[in-house]
């Protein structure tokens, strides 16, 4: 089929469900212009198995996360990543942001460790992120490092140790805000640590407090919110602290309460039968703004490339109908090896956008004039109903006029890039 003939079939099926949809009271052109404006923050490091570019000395890792797979051709410095990202924002419709970390600084082959980083060693991503209209977002990066070898970063019972966390997060924090500056878009700036115990912990509360007092020395410094916005991120367990994380769920939601941080939810970081889209409406009660770490954990924290499933619609519902999509940023975080790293990010991303989209495609009022009116059974046939709405032409037509490849053609052009860069790779 050419592509003149494809198109017109596309805008064709779109003209019968926008009447499909018109006539449960939902406005198909609507929910796209609202989705038009919806950013998704593309994680760096699935492009490279989240191994950074610093010069190091021996092969620190660590941090309790794991990345399995060694499919060929990942990216080797920031130059390769950016192309690899260049290619997957092209088959993704919108426009969207990217989440960095502290360890992919462009250092120019000299060793600067963490505690010495400066913005001029991102210059080549604010560059990039300017020339090509993304907003950038950052981490500090408290793994995968000789000083979090024993499992303890800011929460470290050796004085010298949390000094040098608190000092790496602190120039993180400015170097978030520098970006901000620069591309005019505020930079969430996520702190996650890996702190914890594999075996039963004898004193449970020391860590905690000290991870408070390293965290209020790290915010000391006052940012402006239009350049910086500061977020914590909790988890349930890391390999190797199966028994205790210092940076729980309690932990950090008291403190993002009290000190006026967003609040990070990872969907892994809970047990398996908690989900982060129930825990959506609960906390924005109480915080202003909120980061999300879509991922997928397949029996634990694993990280899977995120796919359209019952959870993934949930979360992307609770956005809409709270109407939170303005308070909450939504970010990925997943990495896959045993696959064409590209393709995940595409695969990851179009699945949390269509998921967006048929929450937006939602008759929400209808379904909550039924449950007001007690009628939970008109609820469940409703909900039934509206599964098999075709949806799938409306995302295509998102994409047609997004310009970018509507069905699995995505794929070719991934491919095609695989056969031509990725195989030199060696
Ligand atoms: C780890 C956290 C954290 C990391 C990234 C690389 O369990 O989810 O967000 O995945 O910082
Ligand atoms: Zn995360």
């Amino acid at each position: 089929m050419t592509n003149q003939t494809r198109n017109v079939s596309i805008d064709e099926t779109y003209k019968l469900a926008r009447e499909k949809y018109s006539e449960i009271g939902v406005d198909t052109d609507r929910a796209v212009e609202v989705l038009k404006t919806i950013p998704i923050s593309l994680h760096c490091w699935q492009g490279d198995d989240v191994g950074g570019f610093e010069i190091k000395e021996g092969d620190s890792f660590g941090g309790g996360i794991e990345v399995t797979g060694n499919y060929p051709g990942k990216a080797r410095n920031a130059d390769e990543l950016r192309a690899d990202l260049d290619l997957a924002y092209s088959l993704i419709p919108g426009h969207h942001r990217l989440n960095l970390h502290a360890s992919y600084a462009e250092t120019g082959g000299k060793k600067v460790d963490r505690d010495e980083i400066e913005p001029a060693h991102f210059s080549g991503w604010i560059d990039w992120a300017k020339q090509k209209g993304h907003g950038l977002d950052f981490n500090p990066t408290c793994f995968a490092h000789p000083l979090a070898d024993d499992g303890f970063t800011l929460s470290h019972s050796d004085e010298k140790v949390r000094k040098f966390w608190i000092d790496h997060c602190r120039i993180t924090r400015r170097i978030g805000a520098h970006f901000g500056r620069e591309l005019e878009t505020p930079c969430v700036t996520n702190i996650w640590i890996p702190d914890g115990y594999k075996d039963i912990p004898a004193d449970r509360l020391s860590p905690r407090e000290r991870l408070r007092d390293s965290l209020d020395q790290i915010l000391e410094e006052k940012l402006d919110p239009a350049q910086n916005l500061d977020a914590v991120e909790s988890k349930l367990f890391g390999i190797g602290s199966e028994s205790y994380v210092v940076g729980s769920h309690e932990f950090y939601l008291g403190y993002a309460i009290t000190r006026g941080t967003l609040l990070c939810l990872d969907a892994g970081h809970y047990h398996p039968t908690e989900t982060i889209s129930e825990k959506i409406s609960s906390t924005m009660l109480y915080l202003d703004e909120m980061l999300l770490h879509v991922s997928r954990g397949v029996r634990w924290d694993s990280d899977h490339v995120v796919v359209l499933n019952d959870e993934l619609r949930a979360i992307a519902e609770e956005l809409v109908r709270g109407d939170f999509l303005s308070r909450v940023h939504i970010g990925l975080d997943f990495f896959d090896a045993s696959i064409n790293r590209i393709a995940a990010w595409v695969v990851g991303t179009r699945a949390m956008i269509k998921a967006l989209l048929i929450a937006l495609l939602e008759p929400t009022d209808k379904l909550r004039d039924l449950e007001n009116q007690g009628d939970y059974t008109g609820r469940l046939a409703l909900l039934e109903e509206i599964k098999t709405l075709p949806y799938g032409a409306v995302w295509d037509q998102y994409c047609a006029a997004m310009d970018v490849p509507a069905g699995l053609s995505w794929l070719d052009e991934v491919r095609k890039y695989e056969k031509n860069v990725l195989s030199g790779r060696g």
